[in-house]
């Protein structure tokens, strides 16, 4: 999935529409995933159609060499090039909501860079809740292991030369809003219980891989 090139495809989700439930219920989960996340990835097929040299290209080395990419493409390959990369990590950085909790390294970074779990947690809420308009917010890692968080506006992507993006929350309305409407908070507390731990201490671990 991190390395594919042109033409980029949905990747399904590694649960059922109704996995994360009672989070995330089966209506808001197919829309999101199969009209949303979809379109960013047909968007960025589309933007590429006419340039060669450009399908070649990965979606982190597109994303990572904005600035050398041709104008006329420039800002649909950041929006809907950021639109398929912020989707495919946010739906696969989610599970039932059954107990898990920061596991290994990742949970005693966690403790070293944030105080505690529930500190982190406090800052990462924060940052969700209070992301103005569209954007997301991260857990993202540095090549030496310490954790920060981030948000970003509209499709954005963090710095993916310096960060390694553990996982992020969608904070675009269309994330939460039928099932949520205006209670972005409520949605950002439910999402805390959606967090595929396991997986995030995978992608801390081979961080420098
Ligand atoms: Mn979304």
């Amino acid at each position: 999935m991190k390395d594919a090139t042109y033409p980029f495809v949905v990747q399904p989700l590694a649960y059922e529409y109704d996995a994360l439930m009672p989070v995330l219920d089966e209506e808001t989960l197919r829309f999101h995933h199969d009209k949303h996340y979809k379109t960013y990835v047909d968007n960025l097929n589309n933007a590429l159609a006419d340039y060669p040299q450009l399908q070649k290209m990965s979606l982190k080395e597109l994303l990572t060499g904005l600035e050398t990419l041709p104008v006329a493409v420039k800002e649909a390959i950041r929006n809907n090039g950021g639109g398929v990369y912020n989707h495919e990590l946010y739906f696969d950085s989610m599970k039932s909501p059954v107990g898990q909790e920061p596991c290994g390294e990742l949970a005693e970074a966690i403790t070293r860079d944030f105080g505690s779990y529930q500190q982190w947690k406090e800052q990462m809420k924060q940052a969700a809740v209070t992301k103005f308009g569209s954007g997301w917010a991260w857990l993202l890692a540095d090549k030496e292991g310490k954790l920060s968080i981030a948000q970003t506006a509209n499709q954005d992507v963090p710095d993916l030369a310096e960060y390694i993006p553990l996982f992020l929350v969608d904070v675009w309305e269309h994330a939460y809003y039928l099932q949520y409407q205006n209670r972005r908070a409520d949605y950002v507390e439910g999402w805390f219980n959606l967090i595929n731990w396991r997986k995030a201490q995978r992608r801390y671990e081979m961080r420098n891989s």
